[in-house]
């Protein structure tokens, strides 16, 4: 076809500061493992894996007396996530960061925000997760910072990670699109009525499907007036059915299974306005045979536009 070849560019940020469970942090290799970059060349994309972000290691400390856990060195990470994130879409390529805890999103989010704004584009985020990640340090039941990167997106939260972006909040709450959600604290679901976000929860999958919560949570994004939206993809590994995914550190029974993450995948293709990706919370020390990382793999060449067929099947959605 005539459309110009996706140049996507790998963020390799091994982290586990924000989560209790140590391992996330080998994240990225087990990706490089299962053949990350290849499988993304093959569907046509050009791939430059610029390797992993050096930060501080993992000092396991306890909560501190301000409700969270390795601050310092979350802040760290978060900016040269940010930093490294904002490059890579200066260049005009596609980042797709390979994480690392859920907290890393703060700065990556903080990016795509801080570039949207340069460029007068729209930000859409959709947030597929088990987890709400809307907790505050006040509210939090761990102190684990990788469960309030949205919190923090939407202006809550320590002052210096709210506003990386260079405003606070980085993103209106309305630009986020929760799929999947299946544990919720208390005080975050207070805290998404408050918010206003848009859910879609695991029940709210049960009832509709998995293709009309898709046709909702994607509506505006695809045909004419849509060109100008930045479609961020923010994909908590723990989304998925532990039964296919047990290589996560926070596992929750009763998520999608492998034919509805496939066709949530496929659906976010078919809008063409994919512009950034994390993937996050895969845990190589919890999983097996690196099967985790390889159903990732199989997942995202659908979110790049991986089919059976040549042409999409009658019948499928326009959203
Ligand atoms: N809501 C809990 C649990 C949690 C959130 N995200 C993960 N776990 N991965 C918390 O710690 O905030
Ligand atoms: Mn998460
Ligand atoms: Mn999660």
């Amino acid at each position: 076809s005539e459309t110009a070849r996706i140049q996507a560019t790998l963020i390799g940020i091994p982290t586990d500061v924000g989560a209790s469970r140590l391992g996330a942090a080998m994240g990225p290799d087990a990706l490089r493992v299962a053949q990350l970059a290849p499988a993304l060349e093959r569907l046509g994309v050009a791939v430059h894996d610029l390797g992993n972000l050096a930060g501080p290691p993992n000092p396991r400390n306890e909560r501190d007396t301000e409700g969270m856990r390795n601050l310092a060195e979350c802040l760290d990470w978060t900016q040269l996530a940010h930093d490294a994130v904002l490059q890579v879409l200066q260049q005009d390529r596609l980042p797709i960061m390979m994480g690392g805890d859920h907290m890393l999103a703060a700065g990556s989010i903080s990016a795509v925000a801080r570039h949207c704004r340069a460029t007068g584009r729209r930000l859409r985020v959709l947030w597929l997760d088990a987890h709400s990640d809307c907790n505050t340090p006040q509210s939090s039941p761990t102190g684990n910072m990788h469960g309030m990167p949205v919190a923090s997106l939407c202006g809550l939260g320590p002052a210096a990670l709210a506003a990386l972006s260079g405003a606070t909040p980085a993103l209106p709450a309305s630009a986020f699109c929760q799929i999947g959600l299946r544990s919720v604290d208390e005080s975050e679901k207070r805290m998404i009525d408050e918010l206003g976000l848009e859910v879609y929860d695991m029940r709210a999958i049960d009832e509709l499907g998995m293709r009309e919560v898709m046709r909702r949570a994607l509506t505006g994004l695809s045909g004419p007036g849509s060109s100008d939206v930045h479609l961020h993809l923010s994909f908590d590994v723990d989304f998925l059915d532990p039964d296919i995914a047990p290589g996560t550190g926070t596992p929750v029974r009763g998520g999608p299974n492998y034919r509805e993450a496939q066709l949530c995948m496929e659906m976010i293709a078919d809008t063409g306005r994919l512009a950034s990706l994390d993937i996050v919370e895969l845990n190589p020390a919890l999983d097996v045979r690196n099967q985790t990382a390889e159903l990732v793999v199989d997942l995202v060449q659908s979110l790049f536009g991986q089919s059976t067929l040549m042409r999409p099947v009658a019948g499928a959605v326009q959203c």
